[in-house]
């Protein structure tokens, strides 16, 4: 390998420590909260990201590189002329660099945000499938490899494995993963043996793996008398004893090496034949740190169509004081410690962010390489055009459900460019979510042809055609799967440049086992729809662990997106078409629905035919809510608000509370998220708009409120705070159980009969 990208290994491994060195040990902070950062973490896997972008990296290739060797990538970035020099001081600052890569956040090119282990792992999965979708059904140019460098004990995470056993990831060739294998995680050293159990596991699912564990010195020694001791006794030892010999004395090494198994004299003699210099080297001589040996293996990745994986052996803080010591996962080097590396790697403490003097090979390496990686800037097409309405006349009794199932039948008809952006997605509740219909039409993706055997047999309802065209994908039950491909397809807009309407169904009560990597994948750009349904205690007969009950509050506290719940099919279709329009654009935003199998009679609340007042009625909807009756003569003695499914339950009680001669307005709400936004925006608190609760909540109708949701109460008793009411906040607030709606609602408290008796209640 040439002496120029040794030493730009060098000269990464120093900025990258300095970066977290300078953070820590330079910047002054004011609050006293530690500012961390992970040299140690940082250092193993220097050697794999030089040769990576300096000799192996194309333009096209996307990289998402593990948390903790952020500091990796901005001391690459800036070699290559991508950072200014002014950030290097900045890592974990206000506005500077971020703890992890950011795509969204971070001034440099990052192309995935990591941070949570496993789930920026499994994204290139994603952007392979969301990239080769566009590509075969627009004219978008395909990327190139999709690159994950990961750390050993991220494999410890369920979503690395719920991602590799999808059936369409052994067709993924473009797949190229990266173990930084230093047999250490943050609290331990991993434990036994792992090597081998995982390496089976990656070839069962489909790839080839690619084993990089020996330096050029130990294969040397390999091949002399003891050799093949020497290698047996190093592949036999639990991870804990090599860890212990890492750290060990000239001495103790030469004590413990030989071991006690066969072949120990003979080993005994062969590091009799070392100095100390020597023996040292040898025990920590991995090929993790060998750029000849890892560009060879990336070669060897490309040569094989299935997904690969190297296991590239590395230590944990290679090449500082902290190097494989058991705790070394956020330790710091002294500034003792930091200044002995300039000394080691030809660096100057006193100037530490010196670029590679002009004209010297290092420069002209990294300036051919920035070259070759250039990108041009990715134009995003605009999104298509979503009409206002679809020009359903919804009636009779339907569900939210069948309203949605229906909604892409009628904008297919509506607007068929809108619907050619559409990709559905489902993990393996398509047809339960209502989705069959669309599935039919829309055929389904995937990467390989798949015949579908039933499409000869009238008995079956949903055609599981399969090619390159289709534009629902089904997954296997594995709702991480679900939200890691919709951030991905929601991010397409701006990696490819083609904005798609990615929508995802989900059973409600498993949003919650979705939560945290659904949420990473709005923080890290991707726009989408999820839908939850059916949900609440509402799907009664079906019961307990099936019933949702904190989901509104989740959808409310999410950022980046807007939480609907509308309970008619009219609302559920304008608020969907405010959604899509919403998504694949900058300053773009994601959408919940949490929707119910409930039929609701939908003239409960019929839209006005005066065209005005229609339209009045839409922009409240989507505002978040609208009166839907106001007290006849007056301000009310008491205010209903009523979402979702609990909508026909407000009506009842405002009946009997009519007929009791008690004046009530009835609100309904189509997104609680919404109303507490414009309430917020009115005090001063965020730029939402605060029109709505003058529409819905004006101040001299101001009264006491009952509100009720299927869901738990918390998620509307912020509706006390907009006019100052006291409230009366009915919900779910326990495990539900089997039973129908009358007994549930009864159960919960959340019954006609219920809300009367707190509207009365709250009068006396
Ligand atoms: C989902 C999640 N759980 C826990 C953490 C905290 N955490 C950060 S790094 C780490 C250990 C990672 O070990 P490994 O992947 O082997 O990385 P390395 O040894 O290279 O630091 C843990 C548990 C996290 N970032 N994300
Ligand atoms: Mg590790």
């Amino acid at each position: 390998m040439s002496a120029e990208l040794e030493s730009i290994e060098r000269r990464v491994l120093w900025l990258a420590t300095s970066i977290v060195h300078h953070a820590n040990k330079v910047r002054e902070t004011r609050s006293g909260v530690k500012v961390g950062g992970h040299q140690a973490s940082s250092a193993s896997m220097v050697a794999i990201m030089t040769a990576l972008w300096f000799e192996h990296l194309n333009a096209a290739d996307r990289v998402s590189v593990k948390p903790h060797a952020a500091p990796v990538l901005h001391a690459i970035n800036y070699l290559l002329g991508n950072l200014d020099p002014a950030y290097l001081t900045e890592l974990r600052a206000y506005e500077g660099l971020q703890s992890y890569p950011s795509r969204i956040k971070d001034p440099d090119p990052v192309d995935f945000s990591t941070g949570s282990v496993g789930i920026g792992a499994t994204a290139t999965i994603w952007s392979a499938i969301a990239t080769r979708y566009v590509a075969d059904h627009f004219e978008a140019p395909r990327a190139g490899r999709e690159i994950a460098l990961i750390g050993d004990a991220e494999l410890d995470e369920g979503a690395i494995w719920e991602a590799l056993v999808d059936p369409m990831v052994p067709a993924l060739g473009e797949l190229m993963w990266v173990v930084d294998l230093n047999r250490q995680s943050l609290d331990r050293i991993v434990p036994d043996i792992a090597a081998g159990r995982i390496r089976s596991m990656f070839e069962a699912a489909g790839w080839q793996t690619i084993t990089v564990k020996y330096g050029r010195f130990l294969r040397e020694l390999f091949g002399r008398k003891g050799g093949e001791a020497l290698r047996r006794r190093i592949d036999g030892m639990p991870n804990e004893e090599y860890q212990r010999l890492l750290r060990g004395s000239a001495e103790e090494l030469r004590e413990r090496l030989p071991g006690t198994g066969r072949g120990r004299r003979d080993l005994e003699k062969l590091v009799a034949e070392l100095d100390d210099v020597e023996l040292a080297r040898a025990i920590r001589d991995l090929g993790g740190h060998d750029l000849v040996d890892l560009v060879e293996a990336f070669r060897a990745c490309d040569a094989d169509e299935r997904p690969s994986v190297v296991f590239a052996y590395t230590i944990k803080a290679r090449g500082l004081a902290t190097e494989g010591h058991p705790a070394n996962h956020s330790a710091l080097l002294t500034v003792e410690e930091w200044e002995g590396l300039a000394t080691d790697l030809g660096a100057d403490a006193a100037d530490p962010w010196a670029p590679f003097s002009a004209g010297s090979p290092e420069a002209r390496l990294c300036q051919a390489t920035a070259e070759r990686l250039r990108r041009d800037p990715v134009e995003p097409a605009p999104p298509p055009a979503i009409p206002a309405e679809v020009g359903r006349d919804h009636r009779g009794k339907a569900s939210t459900q069948q309203a949605f199932g229906r909604f892409f039948v009628d904008l297919g008809h509506k607007a068929p460019e809108a619907a050619a952006s559409v990709v559905t997605v489902s993990p393996d509740v398509g047809t339960s979510t209502n989705l069959g219909g669309w599935i039919n039409h829309a055929g389904i993706w995937n990467p390989r042809e798949r015949l579908d055997w039933f499409a000869d047999d009238t008995n079956t309802l949903v055609r599981w055609r399969e090619d390159q065209q289709g534009r629902h994908i089904e997954l296997g039950i594995a709702e991480l799967n679900l939200v890691g491909l919709l951030g991905e397809l929601g991010a397409t807009w701006s990696r490819d440049g083609r904005p798609l309407l990615p929508i995802g169904t989900i059973y409600d009560p498993f949003v919650n086992r979705a939560l945290e990597p659904w949420s990473f994948g709005i923080y890290a750009g991707g726009q989408s729809i999820l839908v939850g349904t059916p949900s609440g205690v509402t799907l009664a007969p079906e019961g307990g662990a099936h019933q949702s009950i904190s989901t509104p509050s989740v959808g409310i506290g999410q950022p980046g997106c807007v939480a609907w719940e509308p309970a008619f099919g009219q609302d559920l279709e304008w608020a969907l078409l405010d959604a899509l329009g919403r998504l694949g654009r900058p300053g773009g935003e994601s959408a919940y629905f949490r929707l119910s199998t409930r039929p609701v009679d939908q003239s409960l609340a019929a839209a006005p035919e005066d065209a005005k007042a229609r339209e009045l009625r839409r922009r409240d909807a989507l505002g978040g809510g609208y009166l839907l009756r106001a007290a006849i003569g007056g301000p009310p003695a008491v205010t209903l608000a009523a979402m979702g499914v609990s909508v026909p339950e407000a009506c009842a009680a405002h009946d009997e509370l009519s007929a009791g001669g008690i004046a009530a307005d009835l609100v309904v709400l189509t997104s609680a998220d919404l109303v507490f936004r414009a309430l917020r925006a009115r005090q001063g608190l965020g730029d939402a708009d605060a029109r709505v609760l003058d529409r819905i909540f004006p101040q001299e109708r101001a009264a006491p409120l009952v509100s009720v949701l299927d869901g738990h109460p918390h998620a509307l008793a912020f509706l006390a705070a907009v006019n100052d009411t006291p409230i009366a906040p009915l919900g779910v607030d326990d495990f539900g159980q089997s039973g129908d709606v009358e007994d549930l609602y009864r159960h919960f408290g959340i019954d006609a009969e219920t809300i009367v008796g707190a509207a009365v209640d709250l009068l006396n």
